[in-house]
């Protein structure tokens, strides 16, 4: 009796702790290629599926591109146009043998930025969520997790961080920063950005054997215990 009392209690131990790791497994690293621009530039947007980790930018003469100051890089764009930067990311890719799951969705990022003073302008970032590889003609087309507006001039710069819920878990996310300047006649506009973190709350696949595998054990101890 006291044998089997000690077998329920350490089954009735790990089955909790395995949900303790699969609830506590906290946010992913920072999901994004080239968050902080320093090794590779920005890509035209063509048609077809987008690929994962990669900035892409629309096809205009008067657009984001890298640029660089006392050897740091960064996205930059001078215009009163509203111009797409975004990067899709495929979890399963972006770090395998994990899942997003429901949950937690954090965004943080570095700008710096002069919108406007007569005409002032804005600029949003939005984060969506995908169930299927994103394309070149649907990137913002996906489910809205968040989106991060309202964002003034700031000469030097600054860092911006947020957290969303997501509804569900989603294979594919993509963050997109959508320049608005400011209009014709109020001077220089422009807008920089640095050092974009994605992170979302992951489920590691062990966690889900290990819950799973428990789960089953607990059967088996069920049958041992009627027989
Ligand atoms: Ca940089």
């Amino acid at each position: 009796m006291k044998m089997k009392k000690a077998i329920i209690g350490m089954l009735a131990g790990l089955f909790l702790l395995s949900f303790a790791v699969v609830s506590q497994a906290g946010l992913s690293p920072n999901l994004l290629s080239n968050y902080d621009f320093e090794t590779t530039g920005l890509t035209k947007i063509e048609s077809g599926n987008l690929s994962s980790g990669r900035w892409y930018i629309e096809d205009y003469s008067r657009n984001w591109s890298r640029d660089s100051y006392n050897g740091n890089d960064y996205a930059h764009i001078i215009t009163s146009y509203s111009r797409h930067l975004f990067q899709a990311v495929s979890i399963s890719t972006a770090w395998p043998g994990h899942t997003a799951t429901a949950g937690e969705v954090k965004v943080s990022f570095d700008y710096q930025s002069y919108l406007g003073l007569i005409f002032p302008g804005s600029f949003t970032v939005t984060v969506y969520g995908y169930n299927s590889q994103p394309t070149a003609s649907n990137f913002t087309n996906g489910i809205i997790i968040g989106t991060i507006t309202g964002l003034g001039s700031v000469e030097t710069w600054t860092n911006v961080s947020r957290s969303f819920m997501a509804d569900a878990g989603y294979s594919w996310y993509v963050i997109d920063f959508l320049s608005e300047l400011g209009g014709v006649g109020a001077g220089i506009r422009y807008l920089n950005i640095d050092n974009v973190s994605l992170q979302v709350t992951p489920i590691p696949a062990a966690a889900w054997l290990l819950a799973t595998g428990l789960i089953g054990l607990v059967g088996v101890r069920r049958r041992w215990i009627k027989s």
